[in-house]
This record gives structure tokens, sequence and C-alpha cells, in this order.
């Protein structure tokens, strides 16, 4: 069963609140980070929560989420608990993968969470895989592949979206496109207006989204994820959205101007946009806006506390988990591939 049914106020109010979470979160972390409380790197995504949790919102707990270099939004969304992927992002022994991926690497395969990738284009083919193992095993779930618009211009995710799209597999493609790419603006990369259209190019559906409402994007993966379980295939959507922050915590972005990004948080703030219209229609009301946001930041607060708290990894440990374990049923796999006429 999806996570949200946003027909209910009561699962609309937790998509707002999931949406202020995240919000909370990166604002904490952005303050934390500056403070040199938080070490390497992070990519925000204030701005973006619409699509996040609209995505992830239309998931079961069975299904599978890749995700970027900018993954908070993702992971919070598709249920990681704010405490461990904060400790995570302090580089914590209570972190989800023990404080050794950080922000950049996180991954709980018990939520679903199959794995921020620094590596731009490689939730790609790593959510295309997830979906091949869906296929091959004959199981009812499936994979929601996220990626920026910069991504698009890289190989590896033509490859892996053709070949999702010839197998037929049970994978939903979700461009962010927040229109640049760390330092460059969509079109000096991209000669096409829509990232959707490259859909037509490997016979699939291709949908335009604002990424903006969280609404319209649940109301457009619930329906991508009904044809990839039915055995119809991928789906490829856009969702037209835009970061508040710099790529990076520290990016001075001569790219773009204040006015642009105030625009944007003024005009098309997702999450103003929701309340106003949750408030509109007596979803909510200003005490209730008010509780969930005080519940937030309590939230939050206990996270930083826990992962200030929390024990630092020690160093004899630090080969543990480099290597995999063999997958058991790689023969029934190539058994079942060969079947289908391939994999020799
Ligand atoms: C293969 C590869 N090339 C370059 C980089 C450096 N890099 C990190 S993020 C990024 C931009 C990605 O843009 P986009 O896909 O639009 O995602 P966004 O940052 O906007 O979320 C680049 C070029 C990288 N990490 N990996
Ligand atoms: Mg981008």
């Amino acid at each position: 069963m999806p996570q949200f049914d946003l027909d209910s106020a009561d699962d609309r109010r937790k998509a707002l609140r999931k949406m202020l979470l995240i919000r909370e979160f990166e604002n904490r972390v952005s303050e934390r980070f500056a403070d040199n409380e938080i070490p390497g790197f992070v990519h925000l995504s204030q701005g973006q929560e619409a699509v996040a949790v609209g995505a992830c919102g239309a998931l079961d707990d069975d299904d599978y989420v890749t995700s970027t270099h900018r993954a908070h939004g993702h992971s919070l969304a598709k249920g990681l608990e704010s405490d461990r992927l904060m400790a995570e992002l302090y580089g914590k022994e209570a972190g989800y993968c023990g404080g050794r991926g950080g922000s950049m690497h996180v991954a709980d395969l018990d939520t679903g969470m199959l794995g921020a990738q620094p590596i731009v284009g490689a939730s790609v083919p790593l959510g295309t895989g997830a979906a091949l193992t869906a296929h091959l095993r004959d199981e009812d779930w499936m994979a929601i592949a996220f990626c920026g618009d910069g991504s698009t211009a890289a190989g590896q995710v033509h490859e892996a979206i053709n070949l999702a799209a010839t197998w037929g597999l049970p994978i939903v493609f979700v461009i962010e496109n927040n229109q640049y790419s760390e330092g460059m603006v969509f079109d000096e990369q991209h000669n096409i207006e829509d990232l959707a259209d490259m859909a037509a190019s490997y016979g699939i559906p291709g949908e335009i989204v604002d990424g903006q409402d969280v609404e319209a994007v649940n109301d457009l993966v619930n329906d991508a994820r009904d044809r990839a379980l039915a055995g119809d295939g991928p789906t490829l959507i856009e969702a037209k959205t835009y970061r508040y922050r710099g790529h990076f915590e520290g990016d001075e972005e001569p790219y773009r101007s204040e006015e642009e990004v105030e625009e944007w948080k003024r005009e098309r703030d997702p999450i103003e946009n929701y309340r106003e219209r949750l408030l509109a229609e007596g979803v909510i009301d200003e005490a209730t806006f008010e509780e969930l946001r005080e519940s937030v930041v309590e939230e939050i607060d206990a996270a930083i506390q826990f992962a200030r708290d929390a024990d630092e990894p020690d160093p004899e440990d630090a080969y543990d988990d480099v290597f995999a374990e063999p997958v058991d049923d790689v023969e029934r796999f190539h058994d079942r591939l060969r079947a289908d006429g391939g994999g020799e």
C-alpha cells in the first residue's frame, strides 16, 4: 500500500509534516555545517521537498529508491529516521552506515533506500538493477531512480533507461529538473526544453509535472507505479523544480541572481503553497500548522542531540562492510536470463 493516500485529510497533514521535516532538517544541517560540526560536504534540497514527498508517498515499504548527492529529502521521505540520518552526517557509529558514508553515501536497505550516489547519473543504473531483480524474481515491488537534470547528459543514464524500457522493467525515473547542474544553467547543457521529451527515444511515456505541487507529483507517480507493477514498463517523469541553496554549502552562486531565488521562494514554495491549500480546504487551521511546525523543530533538536552524543566509529572497524557477500541465487538469475534468451 502506498505510504500516503492524499484523498485522506490525515495523510495530507502527514505529507505536509514530512515536507516541513525535510526543510527543518536541512536548515539545521546548513547551520551545523557552517559551524564545522558536520564534516565533509553537503548538498541541500530546500525548495525540492514536494518531489521527494510526492514521489516516495506513492511507494510501498517494499519498493526501493535510489538517489543522488542531494539525498536527504529522498531519504526522509522514504522513511529513514531523522536521528540516525543526522548521526550519519556527523560521521557517528549510530548513523545508518556506521558513520562511514556521510551525506553523499547514505543507504538503508531495510527502508528501501538503496543509496545516495555521488557519481552523477549512477542512481539510474542502480535503480534499473533493482528493477531487474524484481523482474527476475517475479516479485511484486518496483523502484524509483531519482536523478538531476544535469545527470541526463551522462551516458550511463541513457544506457540504463534504454535497457529498462527494452526489458519492460518495473521502474519510474524521476528527473528533478532544478535548472542547474553545479554552476551550469540548463540551456548551456541541453538542446531541448523539456527532458520528458527524451522518453520518446526509448519508447516509454514521458510526463512533465510541477515539482512544487506535492499532490500533482504524487498522482503521477501513483499512476506510473501502477504501470510498472502491471508489467507495462518504465515511465520517465520530469519534475520542474528549484533549489534555494547553492549547489553545495559554500557555493557563491555567480551563475544566478538573488532576485531569481527570492521569486521562487515567494511565488513557488512547495510548503507554503500546500499550507495555504490545506488551510483553504479546511484540512488544517493555523493552530494545527503551528503544532506541526513545532513538532518538527522538536524532532530535529532531538536528532542533533542524538548525533552529538553518539560514539565515534572505532578505527579498528574501518574495513567492515567493504566487501559484499556473494548473491546466493545468482545461478537462478542466470537460468532465468537464458530462458529469456540472453545472459550467456
Ligand atoms: C560523473 C560525475 N561527474 C561530475 C561530478 C561533479 N558533480 C557533482 S554534482 C554535479 C551536478 C549535477 O547536476 P544535476 O544532475 O542537475 O543535480 P543537482 O546538483 O542539480 O541536484 C556535478 C557535475 C560527479 N560527482 N560525478
Ligand atoms: Mg540540477
